[in-house]
């Protein structure tokens, strides 16, 4: 358990798909035929924003009908055991890691449940559908609403703090992420350059970064990350 001061976890679609998400690259990656490379970008959404919210409806439709799995579970309880620094960074979009009582989670791509408001640039919960017509909470205005993601070409958020967070830690672990995007995918280079942290992979496949870990670990994330959760706070 001492081993560790700061502890910063890196999660991706993997972590979420035995609790029947699908990630955005295995076979399942399709979305009605389209790449979320064609749907996940500002130009999608203005070259047809209704089929972008029908992407984003979907999936945020589906969340009420999917749980936590024991790897969201684990992560919970490893932060709640931690008695150092301790940050989830997650590129998913889902609240699976809050509903597992996760607390200090930082969505680096966003939120299915949040709206933001091109006109007055305020975020909202959002649980319903969005439409072109739908109205903003706070100006009231019609057709400013688009779902509180990041799409390709754009900005993460909270980079400082992840930039911080990263620089700090003695133990990076990235779990369920192909490691296709960026920057999310130069997270364990930027680690290994500071030369103090120990970096682990857990993940179905290797990644495309997995040459980069000092550790990889191969099998579904329900299996592996309450492994290294025991390992971790058994000392
Ligand atoms: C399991 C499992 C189980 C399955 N157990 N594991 C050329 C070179 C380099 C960069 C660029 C480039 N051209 C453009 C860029 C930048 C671009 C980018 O990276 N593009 C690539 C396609 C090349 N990135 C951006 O535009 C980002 N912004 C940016 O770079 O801003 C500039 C900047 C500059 C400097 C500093 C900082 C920023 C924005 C990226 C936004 C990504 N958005 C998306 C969609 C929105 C969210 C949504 O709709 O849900 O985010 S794309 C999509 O991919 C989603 C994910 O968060 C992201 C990552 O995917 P993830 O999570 O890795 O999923 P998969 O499906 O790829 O992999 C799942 C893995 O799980 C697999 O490995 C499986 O094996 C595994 N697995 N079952 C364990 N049971």
């Amino acid at each position: 358990m001492a081993k560790y001061r700061s502890i910063v976890i890196l999660t991706g679609a993997g972590i979420s798909a035995e609790s029947g998400i699908p990630t955005f690259r295995g076979a399942d990656g399709l979305w009605e035929g389209h790449r979320v490379e064609d749907v996940a970008t500002p130009e999608a959404y203005v070259r047809d924003p209704e089929l972008v919210h029908h992407f984003y409806n979907m999936r945020r439709a589906a969340l009420g009908t999917v749980a936590p799995n024991p790897a969201h579970a684990a992560l919970a309880r490893l932060e709640q055991a931690f008695d150092g620094r301790f940050l989830i960074i997650t590129q998913n979009v889902d609240d699976l890691h809050e509903r597992a009582g996760s607390k200090n989670v930082l969505h680096m791509h966003g939120e299915l449940r949040k709206a933001w408001c091109l006109g007055c640039d305020n975020r909202t919960a959002w649980l319903e559908d969005m439409t072109e017509e739908s109205r903003c909470p706070h100006c009231s205005r019609e057709g400013r609403l688009r779902p509180d993601i990041v799409w390709f070409g754009e900005m993460p958020y909270e980079m400082d703090r992840i930039d911080e967070a990263l620089s700090g830690c003695d133990l990076f672990v990235s779990i369920g992420t192909s490691g296709n995007v960026y920057p999310a995918a130069g997270f364990v280079a930027m680690v290994r350059h500071m030369g103090r942290a120990h970096t682990l992979e857990l993940n179905l496949d290797p990644s495309e970064g997995s040459r980069m870990f000092h550790e990889t670990r191969h099998g579904p994330a329900s299996q592996l990350v309450p492994e290294f959760v025991d390992e971790v706070l058994g000392g």
